[in-house]
């Protein structure tokens, strides 16, 4: 019988959770990828998702690079730095709610961060001055990162007082958001240019005190 009831409340859980379809287009029309979308509202829910608490999100450094370029981490959420290369990283941010600066290397050396506020980490390395990449850190579980069609999927719980929802990426000037009442489609055209997104070099790096190739 208690599974019976189990069953029967996961199933009406999920089908108060509305499905949102999000589209970040910018001024000329084109998809936007490694957007940030988020939900936020006056009443989130505390229990989180219990997905959410076991979720870590990793940044790997991976042929002098970060992958992905954009991350989100909830506040407090681990974020798990990996080295993919056979050489050393210097991981740095002046930005955000926590500094960064920590040495991680070669051959899947792992170091573990976690950040208490909201905020933006971008991320730079001391070795390879050309990598570049960005944490958005966030305090509700309702997010998505748009792919290369400029598309993603939030699923919203119902009852969500004022809500809005949240577009940001590191080369937006600035954030937009647009309310969020019944619609289960948001589009988002932005009105200003976008910086150019950094090309992330690929050529042999200089070494540099024995830490990299
Ligand atoms: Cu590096």
């Amino acid at each position: 019988m208690r599974y019976i009831i189990f069953t029967f409340c996961f199933i009406c859980a999920a089908s108060f959770a509305t499905p949102i379809d999000v589209r970040v287009l910018d001024n000329k029309g084109d998809p936007v990828k490694d957007t940030v979308v988020y939900i936020t509202a006056t009443n989130l829910p505390r229990d989180e998702p219990l997905e959410s608490k076991t979720l870590v999100t990793e940044v790997a450094q991976d042929g002098r690079a970060f992958k992905p370029y954009v991350s989100v981490a909830r506040v407090n959420q681990t974020v798990l730095f990996t080295n993919k290369d056979d050489f050393s990283h210097h991981i740095y941010s002046i930005t955000g709610p926590v500094e960064l600066s920590f040495i991680i290397r070669a051959q899947d050396h792992e170091v573990k961060k976690s950040f208490p506020t909201e905020g933006v980490v971008a991320m730079g390395c001391n070795i390879h001055d050309w990598m570049s990449g960005y944490i958005k850190v966030i305090d509700t579980p309702y997010y998505a990162i748009t792919d290369s069609s400029g598309m993603g999927q939030i699923h919203v719980p119902v009852g969500l007082e004022n809500a809005d929802i949240i577009a940001w990426h590191p080369q937006m000037n600035e954030s937009v958001e647009q309310k969020l009442d019944q619609q289960t489609t948001v589009t988002f055209e932005l009105q200003n240019d976008m910086s150019p997104i950094p090309k992330q070099k690929s050529t042999q790096a200089i070494s540099f005190y024995g830490l990299s190739k």
